[in-house]
C-alpha cells in the first residue's frame, strides 16, 4: 500500500519521466531529458522519496503511482495556458537567458509572471499535500523561485532546501526583472539556498545585500558558512555544492558490450579520429560555434576530412520556443553546409542526429569519442563533460572545455577554451588533436586526473552534503 505522505520530497518542474500516449490511447513513460533529472534520480532512489511534478504534456496527470525504485512520482497537471506562461514564457524566456548572462535577451511580460505565481502556488499546494509533519522538502531550479516562501507560510513545520541548477547573475544583471524583491523574498522562505559555484553563491550574497538583507559570513564549498539573517530571528544559509553524475555506474563498463563502441567507431571509419559533442539542443550550448571552429579547421588545411569526422547529437528541448527553432535551423545549416564543403556521398564529415539515444548507446558514444567538445556559453556545471571523463577509466581521449561552463572550476586538465572567441576554440581543439598525436603520455596522465576528480566527487556527495548542510540548520 503506497503511503500518502513522505519525509523526504523532491519537487522539480519536470518528473524524471514523460508520459507518451500512442494513437491507440496506450500510456507509457519514457525518461525525460536533461541534467537535473540525470543528478536526482539516484538520489530519489536512496531516500524512498516522493517527487513532485510536471508529467511533460498537457492536460493530462495521471494519478500518483509507485516505481520500480521505490520512488512515488506524484505529477501535477498543467493546461496550455500555464504551460506557456509559466513555462515557455517566464521561466525558460524570461529567467533562463537572464541567467545565462543575456545570450539572448530576456523579455520581462506581466501575464508570464501572473502565470509564473499562480502555478508555483499550485507547486506549493500539492507539496504541503504530500510532505509529512516534519518532512525535509528539496525544491529545485529556477521554474519554482516562490514555493520556498509558499511553502513556509503554509506549512512552517518543513525543513526547506532550495538548489539552483543554472547559474546566478550578477546582482546588476539580475536588478532588471520587475519582480526582482518577489524572487528573492521566495526563496529567503528556504533553510537553505544550494547554487553550483561560489561565484553564483557571492552573487546572490551581493543580491541580498543590495535589496536590503543583512548577511554576513564567506561562502564556502558543501558546507555553509554564510548567511542571510531575516527579522524574526529565522536564517537562511548560502553555499555552492557542485552538483555531479553517479560515476561509478557511469564508469563500469562490466555491463556495457564495449565492442559496441569499437563498431560504431568502425562505422565512422576505423582510422578517423572522432569528435563528439552531446547536448540538449540549446543556444547556450555553443553547439554551432563548435560546428564553425571544425569548418575553419577543415578549409584552412588543419585537419583532413579523410583523417576525422564530428558527431553531433542534440536532443531536442523547449522546440516551441523561437530562439530553440533558431538554434536548430542554424545548427542543421551548419551541418548540411560542411557536409556540402568537406564530406562526400555516404562519408559526411558531420553526423548529426536530432533525437535522444538511450543511457547504453550514449556511454558507448562518450567511449569511442576521441576529443570531446563541451562548448557552452554558460553552463550552472555540465554534466556531459562529466560522463565523458567518466567513460573514460582507460585514460584515452581528451576534453575541450568551455570556460563558461561550471565544470572547469573542477576539470582543470581540459583544454579550455572561450566560446566567444572561434579562433580560441580552434586552438583548444587543434592543441587536444596535437595532444593525441604526439603527447599520448601526457594526455593520458591529463585524463587520469580528471577521472580521479569525478570518480571521487559523485552525485552522491553532493546530494549528502546539500541534505547534511540542511540537516544542521
Ligand atoms: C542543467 C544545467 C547542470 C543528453 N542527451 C541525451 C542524454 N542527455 C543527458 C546527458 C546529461 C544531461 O542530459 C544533460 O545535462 P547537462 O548538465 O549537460 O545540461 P542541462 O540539461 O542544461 O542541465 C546544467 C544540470 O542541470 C544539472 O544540475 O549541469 O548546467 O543547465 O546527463 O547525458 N541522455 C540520454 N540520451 C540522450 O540523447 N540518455
Amino acid at each position: 500500500m503506497m503511503s500518502d505522505k513522505h519525509d523526504f520530497v523532491v519537487v522539480a518542474n519536470r518528473l524524471p519521466v514523460d508520459l507518451q500516449t500512442s494513437p491507440d490511447g496506450k500510456r507509457t513513460w519514457t525518461p525525460s531529458p536533461g541534467g537535473l533529472v540525470t543528478a536526482l534520480t539516484p538520489v530519489l532512489r536512496k531516500n524512498q522519496g516522493c517527487w513532485v511534478g510536471w508529467p511533460g504534456v498537457i492536460d493530462d496527470a495521471p494519478e500518483p503511482f509507485c516505481t520500480e525504485d521505490g520512488v512515488t512520482l506524484h505529477p501535477l497537471k498543467l493546461n496550455i495556458t500555464e504551460y506557456q506562461g509559466f513555462y515557455e514564457g517566464f521561466s525558460n524566456a524570461t529567467l533562463w537567458p537572464l541567467y545565462h548572462d543575456l545570450i539572448v535577451t530576456p523579455q520581462y511580460d506581466r501575464e508570464w509572471w501572473h502565470t509564473y505565481r499562480e502555478v508555483n502556488l499550485r507547486f506549493a499546494d500539492e507539496v504541503a499535500s504530500v510532505a509529512a509533519h516534519g518532512a525535509t522538502v528539496w525544491v529545485q531550479d529556477y521554474q519554482l523561485h516562490l514555493v520556498p516562501g509558499i511553502l513556509r507560510q503554509k506549512r512552517p513545520d518543513l525543513t526547506i532546501g532550495f538548489f539552483l541548477h543554472i547559474p546566478f547573475p550578477s546582482a546588476d544583471l539580475f536588478q532588471q526583472v520587475p519582480w526582482r524583491e518577489e524572487l528573492v523574498r521566495g526563496l529567503m522562505g528556504a533553510d537553505l539556498i544550494g547554487f553550483q559555484l561560489e561565484s553564483g553563491a557571492r552573487n546572490f550574497l551581493e543580491l541580498a545585500s543590495r535589496q536590503g538583507y543583512d548577511t554576513h559570513g564567506e561562502v564556502s564549498t558543501r558546507e555553509v558558512s554564510a548567511f542571510i539573517n531575516l527579522s524574526g530571528g529565522r536564517r537562511v544559509g548560502v553555499g555552492s555544492f557542485p552538483i555531479s553524475i553517479d560515476s561509478a555506474e557511469m564508469a563500469d563498463f562490466t555491463t556495457v558490450d564495449l565492442g559496441g563502441a569499437e563498431r560504431i567507431h568502425a562505422e565512422l571509419g576505423k582510422e578517423r579520429t572522432v569528435i563528439l559533442g552531446v547536448d540538449r539542443l540549446d543556444y547556450t550550448k555553443g553547439i554551432l560555434q563548435r560546428l564553425i571552429a571544425f569548418e575553419e579547421l577543415l578549409e584552412s588545411g588543419a585537419l583532413d576530412p579523410q583523417e576525422v569526422a564530428m558527431v553531433q547529437l542534440a536532443t531536442p528541448s523547449r522546440e516551441r520556443i523561437d530562439h530553440y527553432r533558431l538554434a536548430r535551423s542554424r545548427v542543421e545549416e551548419a551541418v548540411g553546409r560542411i557536409n556540402g564543403r568537406f564530406g562526400q556521398i555516404g562519408r559526411p564529415v558531420v553526423h548529426y542526429q536530432h533525437t535522444s539515444v538511450n543511457k547504453t548507446t550514449l556511454r558507448r558514444y562518450y567511449r569511442m569519442a576521441d576529443i570531446m567538445m563541451v562548448t557552452p556559453f554558460k553552463d550552472g556545471m555540465n554534466l556531459v563533460a562529466k560522463e565523458f571523463v567518466a567513460c573514460h577509466g582507460d585514460f584515452s581521449g581528451a576534453l575541450v572545455l568551455s570556460e563558461f561552463a561550471g565544470a572547469a572550476d573542477e576539470l582543470t586538465q581540459a583544454y579550455l577554451c572561450n566560446p566567444f572567441d572561434i579562433e580560441s576554440v580552434k586552438t583548444a581543439l587543434r592543441s587536444a588533436f596535437r595532444g593525441l598525436r604526439d603527447q599520448p603520455d601526457a594526455l593520458a596522465q591529463r585524463m587520469q586526473i580528471m577521472h580521479e576528480q569525478v570518480l571521487s566527487h559523485d552525485v552522491d556527495l553532493w546530494s549528502t552534503s546539500f541534505l547534511t548542510a540542511l540537516g544542521k540548520k
